[in-house]
């Protein structure tokens, strides 16, 4: 089985060498495709030693930074014109243990999206204060109400798809970034018919490096919901002048 690995990178420079190691000294045959948007700290010229290293491993480079939605879209793209017949998404920071990958395998028998969930019944997280917790959670709260589905945790970002989920999504169209992408992918899988389901990982906050998610990535996975929601659309249409954001929105949906 064609196995990709997709890990976006920005200012990874500590992670990623440790990170890529550790995946192929696991499974050797997979691949991985780390996407960098030139870091400043030299995480591009890293993952270039690493694909020097190991033919399992390439890179796309991009010129700026460009978000994490388009940086997935485009190693999705890469993987699929690889052949790929499962595609991981993961963080480069560790705070997705590859430890977990077996399990991902095994339920991607059964199943054709699969998530690495932080919430199945609890909070399974180390080392966030307990604000970036609330925020989460909430999110996580306020999405299933609105998407009415049976996940608990929407916004993670360690996943597993099969060919097929993503060749059935117009990536194309797809614009949204970080929390929101992750939510509109899996608003799809479900859209689109497909068995997802999830697996308990434990979550652990970085060690090195710095997190890159801003004010405007929560923002946008608030709209992107809604977005993905119609007739709660159409409300809001009426409700208009309480949202200040609401003209931007409409020109971006
Ligand atoms: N290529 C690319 N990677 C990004 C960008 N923003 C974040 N990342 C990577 O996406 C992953 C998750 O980002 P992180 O800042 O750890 O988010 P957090 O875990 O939610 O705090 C990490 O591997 C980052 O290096 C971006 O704009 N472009
Ligand atoms: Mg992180």
């Amino acid at each position: 089985m064609n196995v990709n690995v997709v890990i976006p990178t920005y200012n990874e420079a500590e992670n990623i060498a440790r990170l890529a190691e550790r995946i192929m000294e696991l499974y050797p045959s997979f691949h991985i495709i780390i996407v960098d948007d030139n870091s400043p700290d030299g995480t591009g010229e890293i993952a270039d030693k690493l694909a020097d290293r190991f033919p399992n491993i390439s890179v796309i480079h991009r010129p700026d930074k460009g978000g994490l939605g388009t940086a997935y879209v485009a190693g999705f793209k890469k993987a699929l014109d690889k052949g790929a017949d499962l595609i991981f998404e993961m963080d480069a920071d560790f705070s997705h243990d590859p430890r977990y990958l077996r399990d991902f395998l095994e339920a991607s028998q059964k199943a054709d999206f699969v998530i690495g969930s932080r919430y199945i019944q609890g909070v399974r997280v180390e080392g966030w204060k307990f604000r970036r917790l609330l925020l989460s959670k909430l999110a996580n709260i306020y999405v299933s109400y609105i998407m009415v589905r049976p996940v608990w945790d929407f916004t993670a970002g360690y996943r597993c798809y099969r060919r097929k989920v993503l060749e059935s999504i117009n990536l194309d169209n797809i614009r949204s970034d970080g929390y929101a992408f992750q939510i509109e992918l899996t608003y799809l899988a479900f859209k689109h018919g497909f068995k997802v389901s999830e697996i308990p990982i434990v979550f652990r906050e970085r060690e090195r490096g710095s997190s890159k998610i801003s004010r405007k990535v929560v923002w946008e996975a608030f709209w992107i919901t809604l977005k993905c929601r119609a007739p709660i659309l159409e409300i809001i249409k009426h409700l208009k002048f309480l949202f200040k954001d609401y003209n931007e929105f409409v020109e971006r949906a």
